[in-house]
């Protein structure tokens, strides 16, 4: 008897393993000099993200691909699930889109802030806001920090 409640919780465990989803996979593509892109990376694996990255000369051509609007660019271009990531996005936004799953084109931090995640600077953290890109290229605030 005991062997076999052993085997049920066992067998139930292996099952709840099984059902463990895989760490989301996002690609990033950015300039291979880019030290504040290398320290998002680090900071999106810290927080569970399994990142493929992608050395390229031309991010501005990921932007344009992606629909990154013009004056909404940053150091680097990312994609995970069908939506872009511009710019120094925090892990926690983008869990949140992931989740939410918004008809949009994804998420931009546009520029660099200073304080961002990838962008720390001793403790100044300057104000900024991660935007939704929706399907026609326009913006509207979805976080401020
Ligand atoms: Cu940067």
């Amino acid at each position: 008897m005991k062997s076999v409640v052993a085997s049920l919780l066992i067998g139930s465990l292996a099952q709840a393993s099984w059902a463990v989803p895989a760490p989301p996979v996002i690609d990033v593509y950015k300039s291979p000099t880019c030290g504040c892109c290398n320290k998002w990376i680090d900071y999106l694996k810290a927080n569970g993200f399994t990142v493929r990255s992608h050395d390229t000369d031309n991010v501005a051509e990921h932007k344009v691909r992606r629909g990154v609007p013009s004056g909404y660019g940053s150091c680097h271009t990312a994609e995970i699930g069908g939506y872009v990531v511009e710019g120094h996005v925090p892990a926690r936004e983008i869990k949140r889109l992931l989740k939410e799953n918004p008809r949009a084109r994804g998420l931009v931090v546009p520029a660099m802030p200073v304080g961002s995640p990838g962008m720390e600077a001793g403790g100044r953290k300057d104000p900024y806001k991660v935007f939704l890109v929706n399907q026609r290229g326009s913006v509207r605030t979805y976080t401020q920090y």
